[in-house]
């Protein structure tokens, strides 16, 4: 049975005043609807002796108004979700009690999208998004893309909609949605939830969530929505919106950042290996900083923009050598210490030290601050010799004074000495990039390289944002991304299907800030929720979709073909349950259908430019529009 026709397809609240205003003749209009519902369900029309259903009664005053001034008094600029009973109250309240205005309700097709849009909007915006999602059902489908933004430290704040009253739940589909504990799904990926039994409770408790999300590491949060809260008038209760007041994040402290920075001045061959540690250009320009005052080459993993990726000191492409020649390596929020200091072969599962035995690790982190267990995004265990229980960001500024104190005027110049053999390396490696992209310029279906290539050429006098910088890795051996918005990581956990919400979520962000937005788009992630392009267009966000259609699975046919290698056994079959193919998806069409301007397949690199830029010009007119273009698997 669908929701609609548990609800006869009537909003109640809204059904209910026009009611009372017009007096019985809506009355009979009324009890014709329930009538023709009833016919056309099945269902028993409501009973006319219900005090709710004879127009004498209206709800002036719904709790879940008083929900919509909760949430406007956190400055959220929009809540994204997907349609549903257990907040039709709320949602009516957010688009006629709040004026569908901070927040603004946006339309989502699928609770996935909805919290993966959030995700992607909060690391453009440096702001979250709200999500709104349906009890059982909804968190179900909202669960993986909440585990993406937990593993990026990302914070989305939730809310759910649930009937916590059994005696009040409307008998069919509200029993199926209802949960007795419907954080339970999503506990081990967020870091806060409450379900509040009064107003004042949710009022209390969002205001809670907010400040606990919003304090590093970030993290979702969610809190649930009584239905009956929701729906019941309130009586002239008191009530009060605690004073959202944000903590400052935790900063290192001094002793530790004394000790750090005696080792790295005293280093032969430091180096810094920055994961997620920059929210905001500060993060950027501080990190500039203290590799400046100690000349001392960086590695961005790519998660974030860290570091200028133009600068002399960023040496990302000698990870391996670096590792293995560095005395001490400061660690700015690594995920995975182990793995940058060992390697395990695959799939032999040798395991090798690169990182020599006596290296001294520096490692400032939160880590230890996320206690949950189940979900084993933790990674390896690394031992530091120096662990800081810290905000990185925060730490950085700090830190380069700690790092000034230490310096000698002698030490200084010898460090000094050092850039000129950085600034050889860096252009080497732009070099051998160029010359790597140069191979295979002409191939079709069109390399990745040439696709990264031509792109840039169309943005390249724009103010730029690269949404899901993780897909491909040749605009980030390419691109100048020299600012923190120019390139945004990836989905965190690698949940596959956060490509294109994150990219429209963080176009939405952009468009507000006048910034480009720009994605690689991989056709399996398409093909988890496409209805996401609906909601860009809908919304008028303007993004510029690059698709990277290999026409399958690209990682899995690999692995395939690994296996197959492994078992010494034809590889040929490494396409079956892999590629995407017989029939080929028709992305263009498939854009066009929701309302996106597209072109495509493209197979033949020529015709990539005026295609891109006349894309552009779609997407500069405040739209989305959609390139599909056929590339090779990698
Ligand atoms: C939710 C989820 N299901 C399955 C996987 C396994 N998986 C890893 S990569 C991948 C392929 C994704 O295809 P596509 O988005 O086209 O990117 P490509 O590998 O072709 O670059 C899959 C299915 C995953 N990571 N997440
Ligand atoms: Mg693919």
């Amino acid at each position: 049975m669908s929701e609609d026709s548990q609800d006869g397809g009537i909003d109640r609240r809204s059904f209910l005043k026009g009611a009372a205003a017009a007096g019985a003749v809506a009355g009979v209009a009324m009890a014709a609807t329930a009538k023709a519902a009833s016919e056309q369900t099945g269902k028993p029309a409501a009973d006319p002796g219900d005090a709710n259903w004879d127009g004498a009664k209206f709800i002036p005053h719904p709790g879940s108004d008083f929900m919509v001034d909760v949430i406007k008094s956190l400055n959220i600029d929009y809540i994204a979700s997907n349609p549903a009973s257990s907040f039709r109250s709320l949602h009516e309240s957010l688009v006629n009690y709040g004026g569908n205005r901070k927040p603004e309700f946006l339309t989502c097709m699928h609770e996935e999208s909805s919290v993966a849009m959030a995700h992607g909007y909060a690391k453009a915006a440096g702001k979250p998004m709200a999500v709104l999602a349906h009890a059982s059902v909804g968190l179900q489908h909202a669960s993986m893309a909440v585990y993406n933004a937990w593993v990026d430290r990302v914070p989305v704040m939730m809310f759910a909609g649930n009937g916590m009253d059994a005696a009040m739940r409307r008998p069919g589909t509200e029993w199926y949605h209802s949960v007795q504990d419907p954080a339970a799904m999503l506990r081990d990926f967020v870091k806060y939830d409450d379900q509040p039994a009064s107003l004042q409770h949710f009022a209390e408790s969002t205001v809670r969530a907010y400040k606990m999300m919003m304090a590093p590491p970030q993290e979702p949060v969610l809190v649930i929505c009584d239905i009956d809260l929701q729906e019941e008038h309130v009586h002239g209760e008191k009530l009060s919106i605690p004073k959202l007041s944000l903590s400052s994040p935790p900063q290192a402290d001094a002793g530790a950042l004394r000790e750090a920075a005696k080792l790295l001045v005293g280093a032969k061959a430091p180096l810094i290996i920055a994961d997620r540690c920059a929210r905001s250009q500060e993060g950027v320009d501080t990190l500039v900083q203290l590799a400046e005052t100690l000349q001392c080459p960086v590695v961005d993993t790519g998660n974030r923009t860290n570091f200028p990726s133009t600068h002399h000191l960023n040496q990302s492409a000698a990870r391996g050598r670096l590792v293995r020649e560095a005395d001490v390596i400061l660690m700015l929020e690594v995920a995975d210490a182990w793995g940058m200091m060992n390697s395990l072969s695959d799939p032999w599962k040798k395991q090798r030290r690169v990182a020599k035995p006596d290296v001294k690790l520096i490692h400032i982190t939160l880590a230890d601050y996320v206690m949950k267990s189940n979900y084993q995004d933790m990674q390896r265990f690394q031992p530091a010799d120096l662990a800081i229980s810290a905000d990185a960001q925060t730490s950085l500024a700090p830190l380069v004074e700690a790092v000034k104190r230490e310096l000698s005027s002698t030490r200084a110049a010898e460090l000094a000495s050092r850039a000129d053999g950085f600034r050889k390396q860096r252009r080497d490696a732009h070099e051998r990039a160029k010359a790597d992209a140069a191979l295979g310029w002409d191939a079709r279906p069109v390399s990745t390289a040439r696709l990264a290539a031509e792109v840039w050429n169309v943005i390249r006098n724009e103010n730029w944002c690269l949404a899901v910088s993780d897909r491909i890795d040749w605009p980030r051996r390419l691109w100048p991304a020299t600012k923190f918005h120019h390139m945004l990581g990836g989905s965190g956990a690698q949940g596959v299907g956060y490509a294109a919400p994150g990219a429209v979520g963080a176009a939405l962000a952009n468009r507000d800030k006048g910034i480009l937005t720009v994605t690689f788009q991989p056709d399996g992630d398409l093909c988890y929720a496409p209805g996401v392009l609906w909601t860009a267009a809908h919304h008028r966000i303007p993004l510029l979709i690059v698709m990277y259609n290999n026409r399958g699975y690209g990682r899995e046919i690999m692995h395939l073909q690994t296996m197959s290698s492994a078992h010494q056994r034809d590889a040929k079959t490494a396409k079956i349950g892999t590629m995407i193919y017989d029939p080929e998806v028709d992305f263009a069409k498939l854009a066009q259908g929701f309302g996106v301007w597209s072109e495509g397949p493209i197979t033949d690199p020529g015709a990539l430019g005026p295609a891109l830029a006349r894309a552009l010009k779609v997407v500069k007119g405040g739209a989305p529009a959609l390139i599909d273009v056929v590339c090779q698997l990698r």
